[in-house]
């Protein structure tokens, strides 16, 4: 089936905050290829590995085609007629309060705008909250508290401006690598120019850095208030701006030398750098991420941060200033439009009566809630306890996500009314509902998005809704019309929506808000991105506090919330991999992306392997309060030795036991509510299997081994399995792959068995099982899928064809043996000759990072020969 001509169309990437524009042409069959808009100007034509790959992931496979109530596919009118009786009961017998919504920073503007209007105008509850709970609302709190308004002072820009950018608690080589690059590429141009990492784990970002400072976990506010005290003391106040346009210097600037005695557990040299470094360059950019938001004192971390920028007037100039980097495509535009549950539209405020009834006068709605609602964490406890009887889930995965992640699962399982808007039906929280919505996702949705320098976007639809799919506005608009408020959600497009949000912001300026679109009226369809408010914010004061003025606060360090004890003796820090995006509906679907890290891992100091017996490569059972996890041992010197990382992409789908959430304690922080995610405490130790298997299967397959991780290939999947032992291999493989010829090699002895199975002279399946992790060429073994399977059981290449090895460029599959062998015998030393050689790193170039890395290793491994 051919649909529409081609047409290509300017859109935004699907994924990070950087918000890079995109060039997408169908190609008329649902697939698409895709390329950088050098037009835009958060990326200027690039794009990174997941951007890249765009193309690999529209398919309509898997996709949710229909709504469903139970296991059984319904129509629209059935399923939104059941949503809106059962909302309106529950409301009518246990009051306003008794439904919630969790929604997410993936959605568009316009959908956040019809879902905060919807409950908070009408239901009648602000128990609305977002995932950006568990991502932005610490520099949410902390501008606020600081500015008073959540507002990003900078743009883009000024990270090739300036002279030295901290990057703090970010890893922004692999989460917002277009950034990353640019700031590289300024690097080269500026000799000048310097770049700090502080990060307790030392990451791919840290590699490029000329100071990697790896600090104790949660101890950012002691650093950046022995920076005030050092800036206090070197004579660097800028009085002036102080004077006029700060509060609370001299408080904050006690608190910060009653802190100083902390121990800041980094070496004094890379101290005195930092400070050095900070104190003498005038441009200065602080960029941080979720090593500051996700903690119990996040939001004292962004005003540390802050503090020391106020006090040196570096902020609002060229090249300086604060810069939160926000994760999700419309993390900021679901700020603005008021998605969180203290918030309302366009930067007014819940709890202020003037703000509310100047909504709620715009709205004409019948209700308003005068108070802010439950936040994440508190909303699903009160799941879990009964309190709210009917939540509404929509574009986010919080059975994955959300800390104490099993706990959360079993409070959806026994709520009374769950829904969830979802692409897909079988991810982990979709698998939790009474009723599925189908939504629309990227490629098919229209709308507007917000990125990290406050530019909007416009997200623009080029392939055709699959099946019975409507966008998230809509189907919420028609559950407020099924509700009985016909006139408040009469909207046929998203245009209709947007308008009324542009004109509900001039409406806020009257409160002195700095968010204003309300003049944005040309054509909603040929949008360009457009930066709201001016370039920079706060050069000259005019802060949004009572007296325009910005706030320093008086901050006291505190360490982490969960208590180190000898049953729990490590720290859990969690985060991302570069090539997947969060729960992986979505990039799981892109063999490239799955090639470069294809199992959940923990990194491990060698020096706590060692002690705990835990060998390279091996299982590893980790067990906090509220759950275990069994993941991959990776050896690693990049993490301190009371410290593990786990990345938080693995699911039920893709790995069960590798969920990380499941060990994650839910203590928030008090002031922004932001769970501590990357701070729990566990236990560590060996997991010992009788077996340890690797796979490729032409077939999905889903074994019911203790541990097992999957990852699509061209042909199929690899999977990595480990458990009980068969006692027959070649029953066991035939259970797995399908029925068909085995050919096997097994020695019981040795506990070694390898069997392939062939069915019509294709090769449906292969296993290599041993009683150690086994060593195959796992990418030659995925490409022999659908292909030439001769010495299938060799596990590797004949000599004529060498093992790539691991890959580390996704997008031209170079693996990291061929990169190594180019470096060490082919004597390429910089990351452009391996390009030029391998083409590695040459179309999106998020692999850079670790090509350098490798030369780097290469040649202390020869300095030291
Ligand atoms: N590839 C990829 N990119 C993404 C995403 C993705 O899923 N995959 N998600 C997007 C989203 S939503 C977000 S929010 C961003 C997140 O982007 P980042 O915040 O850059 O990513 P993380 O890996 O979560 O965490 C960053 C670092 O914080 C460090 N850290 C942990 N504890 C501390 C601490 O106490 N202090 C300091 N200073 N550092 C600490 C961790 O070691 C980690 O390296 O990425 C966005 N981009
Ligand atoms: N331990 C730990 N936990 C963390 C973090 C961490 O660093 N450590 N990071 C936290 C952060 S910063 C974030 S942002 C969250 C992310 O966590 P989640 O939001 O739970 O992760 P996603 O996989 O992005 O979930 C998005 C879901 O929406 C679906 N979807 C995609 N597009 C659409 C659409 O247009 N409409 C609808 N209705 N559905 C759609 C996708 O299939 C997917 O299931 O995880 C948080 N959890
Ligand atoms: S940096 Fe990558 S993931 Fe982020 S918006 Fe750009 S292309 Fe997309
Ligand atoms: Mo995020």
């Amino acid at each position: 089936m051919t649909n529409d001509p081609v047409k290509t169309v300017r859109t935004t990437c699907a994924y990070c905050g950087v918000g890079c524009g995109v060039i997408a042409t169908p190609d008329g069959n649902g697939g698409v290829t895709v390329k950088g808009d050098p037009h835009h100007p958060a990326n200027l034509g690039r794009l990174c590995s997941k951007g890249s790959q765009l193309g690999q992931t529209v398919s309509t496979d898997g996709r949710l085609l229909a709504p469903r109530i139970g296991d059984q596919d319904t129509d629209w009118d059935t399923a939104l007629s059941l949503v809106a009786e059962r909302f309106k009961s529950t409301i009518e017998q246990h009051g306003p309060d008794s439904v919630a919504l969790y929604v997410s920073g993936q959605l568009l503007t316009e959908d956040y705008y019809v879902a905060n209007k919807l409950i908070k105008g009408y239901m009648g509850t602000a128990n609305i909250d977002t995932n950006s709970r568990l991502c932005m609302a610490s520099t949410v709190a902390g501008h606020k508290r600081a500015f008073g308004t959540d507002t990003v002072p900078g743009n883009y820009t000024d990270l090739e401006q300036a002279d030295l950018i901290v990057l703090v608690g970010s890893n922004l080589a692999w989460c917002h690598p277009v950034l990353y690059q640019r700031i590289s590429a300024a690097k080269d141009a500026n000799q000048n120019m310097r770049i700090i990492n502080v990060d307790p784990r030392r990451t791919a970002t840290s590699d490029l850095a000329d100071l990697h400072m790896s600090i104790a976990p949660g101890s950012d506010v002691a650093l950046f208030n022995r920076l005030l005290v050092e800036i206090v003391d070197r004579g660097l106040v800028d009085a002036d701006y102080v004077a006029q346009h700060v509060n609370g210097f001299d408080d904050a600037v006690a608190a910060a030398h009653a802190d100083v005695t902390e121990t800041l557990d980094i070496c004094d040299a890379d101290l005195m750098a930092f400070l050095d470094m900070w104190c003498s360059t005038e441009k200065v950019v602080t960029v941080f991420s979720q090593g500051v938001n996700q903690s119990t004192s996040g939001a004292d971390k962004v005003n540390s941060i802050i503090n020391c920028h106020l006090a040196t007037g570096r902020i609002g100039r060229t090249g300086m200033g604060p810069f939160s980097v926000t994760g999700q495509p419309n993390a900021m535009g679901g700020r603005e439009v008021g998605g969180l549950a203290n918030m309302l539209a366009c930067h007014l405020d819940i709890e202020n009566a003037e703000h509310r009834n100047a909504v709620r006068t715009f709205w004409d709605s019948p209700t308003m809630p005068t108070q802010a609602g439950k936040k994440a964490v508190d909303m699903f406890d009160a799941v879990a306890d009964g309190t709210i009887k009917a939540i509404w889930i929509m574009c986010t995965n919080p059975v994955v996500s959300l800390p104490e992640a099993d706990k959360v699962r079993q409070a959806l399982l026994d709520c009374d009314f769950v829904v969830v808007s979802e692409m897909f039906a079988t991810t982990d929280t979709a698998k939790c509902a009474d009723v599925l919505l189908p939504a629309t996702g990227w490629g098919e949705k229209d709308g507007t998005v917000t990125n990290s320098d406050r530019t909007v976007s416009r997200q623009r639809p080029f392939l055709p809704k699959p099946g019975m799919a409507r966008n998230d506005w809509d189907i919420m608009a028609d559950v407020g019309r099924r509700m009985g408020w016909k006139d408040a959600f009469d909207y046929a497009t998203p245009e209709d929506v947007f308008r009324e949000y542009a004109a509900l912001s001039g409406i806020a300026t009257k409160f002195e808000r700095d968010f204003d679109i309300s003049d944005w009226t040309d054509d909603y369809n040929a949008m360009f991105p457009r930066r709201w408010g001016t370039e920079r914010f706060f050069e000259n004061g005019g802060f949004y506090h009572a007296d325009k003025k910005a706030k320093m606060l008086p901050l006291k360090s505190r360490a982490p919330k969960s208590a180190i004890t000898t049953d729990r003796p490590f720290r859990l820090n969690t985060g991302r991999v570069r090539d997947h995006w969060h729960t992986m509906t979505r990039t799981a679907r892109s063999p490239r992306l799955s090639q470069h890290l294809a199992e959940p891992f923990v990194e491990i100091h060698p020096d706590t392997a060692s002690r705990l017996g835990i060998k390279p490569a091996h299982l590893v059972k980790l067990t906090s309060d509220h759950g275990t996890a069994i993941v991959r041992a990776l050896v690693t010197d990049r993490v301190r030795r009371r410290e593990v990382f786990v990345p938080i992409h693995w699911t039920g789908e893709t790995a069960p036991t590798g969920r990380v959430d499941a060990l994650v304690t839910g203590y928030v922080d008090p002031v922004s509510g932001q769970p501590e995610s990357k701070a729990s405490t566990v236990a560590v130790a060996p997991f010992d299997p009788e077996f340890y298997a690797f796979a490729v299967s032409a077939q999905e397959i889903t074994p019911d081994s203790t541990y097992w991780a999957k990852a699509r290939v061209e042909n199929g999947w690899r999977m990595e399995l480990a458990g009980t032992a068969p006692t027959d291999w070649d029953a066991y493989a035939k259970s797995l792959f399908g029925d068909g010829e085995t050919v096997s090699v097994i020695d019981p002895a040795r506990g070694i068995a390898r069997v392939a199975v062939v069915s019509g002279g294709r090769l449906i399946g292969a296993l290599f099982a041993g009683r150690e992790p086994v060593a195959v060429s796992r990418e030659h073994l995925a490409g022999l899928l659908g292909g030439d399977y001769a010495d299938v059981l060799a596990g590797r290449p004949g000599g004529d064809r060498p093992d790539p090895g691991p890959i580390v460029c996704s997008c031209f599959s170079v693996g990291v043996n061929s990169i190594l062998h180019a470096i060490e015998a082919d004597g390429l030393m910089t990351v452009d000759a391996i390009g030029a050689a391998l083409s590695a790193g040459t179309n999106c170039g998020s692999c850079k990072p670790e090509l350098a890395a490798l030369i780097a290793k290469c040649t202390v491994k020869e300095a030291a020969e």
